[in-house]
Parts: C-alpha cells; structure tokens; sequence
C-alpha cells in the first residue's frame, strides 16, 4: 500500500464498489447518503467512487467545466433548505375525482412563478387552487390540509389584488378536454425560506370556482391534493406527471 498513492487506493475500493453494486445502483453511488452527506464538498472530489473513476479517464481542461457541472447537480441533491429553487407538487385525486397534476413552484426575479397543469376535470369547467396550511392530506376528502394559507390573517382574494391570503392562486381553467393549465408569478410567497415560505404544505384543487368572496371563495369540496416538496434538479415534473 506504500508504493500506491491514495488515489489508486481510492479506485480500487470504488471499482470494488462499482463491481459489488447492481449497475443502477453503483450509477447513482453519489446519491447515496452515506457518500455525500456528511462530506465537505471540495473533498467529494476525491471521496465519490464513481466520480473518482471520471477523474482518472479525462484529463484537460474540459474535466474541470465537467466537474463543476457534476458538483453542481450534487449540490442540488444535497443543497441547503435555504438554497432550494424549485419545488413541486404532485396533485392526486381527492373524494374519488379523476383529478391528477403537477403545480410547479419556481424562485424567479421578483417573486415565484407557478405553473399548474392538471388533468381529469370537468370539460370547460372553473375550478378553484389554493396553497392550503398542512402538507397533510391524509383524510380522503383532503380537509387534513387544513384552510388556506394566510399568514398574514389577510382576507380572501383572487390573485388580481395585491392584500389576499397567501395561499390564494386563483381559479384553473380546464379545456374541452378536462385539462387545465395555469401560469402566473406571484411576489408574496417564498420557497423554503423568506417571507410565507410554502414548502411542506398542500395545493389543493376545489369542486367550483373561486369567487373572490369571503371567506374561501366559495369553491366548494376539495377534488385534487398534492404535497409541495423539493423537486428533483433537471427533471420537468410539470411534462412527466402530464404524461401518466
Ligand atoms: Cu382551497
């Protein structure tokens, strides 16, 4: 072991590892916790077996552009709660709908652009969609969720005024076909962290359209849930969740 320097000592426990592990597996070696969590990220570079491998079979300039692509991707997997800019929720149906979608929470300039795309409604129907309290929708007609979202104890609006509870995203529209897709960028909500953070709570999907009136905009009983989580860096959920 003398004679052999810490680097080759390396490959040979990551191709070790990379032999003793089933192909999918030793593919995504650095999304394993026990590799990267407690690691520093400078010193992921020589600790990751597979990316080690990488290393040592390119050498240039173009390695180091790589690397910090790679880094960056790790970096997403594991980032700090604060450094989050993408979050979904994937919207299963509620009181026996068809109801099945994705509401897509992305960190723009100026605030937080949602794209919702759901499916399995009533054709040409107004349906309203609301970031409720708790990420909970365990009850089966999705009043686990709790109310709206309003940490502000403001009252209920469409997204046209500026003073609504923060929850308050509008109405979904869907087409001859029962879908629905609904673009807009709010500025009084937060991802992970800042102001009205909405990470772990619920969208929630209702039977009637929103109204604007007090207190909830009359939309009536809950059809779709889904809980807002940290999307997955380079996936577009928003595409996949349309395509099932
Ligand atoms: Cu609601």
């Amino acid at each position: 072991m003398k004679t052999i320097s810490n680097r080759f000592a390396l490959m040979a426990v990551s191709l070790t590892l990379g032999m003793s592990l089933p192909p999918a597996l030793a593919a995504e070696g650095d999304m394993d916790p026990s590799t990267s969590k407690d690691m520093p990220m400078d010193n992921s570079k020589d600790m990751t077996p597979d990316k080690e491998s990488g290393t040592a079979m390119k050498e240039g300039a173009m390695e180091d552009n790589e690397m910090a692509e790679t880094m960056k991707k790790d970096a997403a997997r594991t980032t700090a709660f604060a450094d989050v800019t993408e979050l979904v929720a994937a919207i299963e149906p509620v009181s026996g709908s068809n109801v099945k979608g994705s509401v897509l929470f992305e960190k723009v300039s100026g605030g937080v652009k949602v794209t919702a795309k759901v499916g399995g409604l009533e054709p040409n129907s107004k349906h309203g969609i609301h970031i409720h309290q708790f990420g909970d929708i365990t009850a089966a007609d999705g009043t686990s969720a709790g109310g709206h979202y309003n940490p502000e104890g403001n009252d209920h609006a469409l997204p046209t005024e500026s003073k609504r509870h923060a929850g308050d995203l509008g109405n979904l529209e869907a087409d001859d076909d029962g879908n629905a897709t609904l673009t807009l960028t709010v500025d009084n909500i937060s991802l992970t962290s800042g102001k009205d953070p909405i990470v772990g709570r619920a969208v929630i999907i209702h039977e009637k359209a929103d109204d604007g009136g007090q207190p909830t905009g009359n939309a009536g009983s809950r059809i779709g849930a889904g809980v807002i989580g940290i999307s997955s860096p380079g996936d577009d959920s928003g595409e996949s969740a349309m395509a099932k």
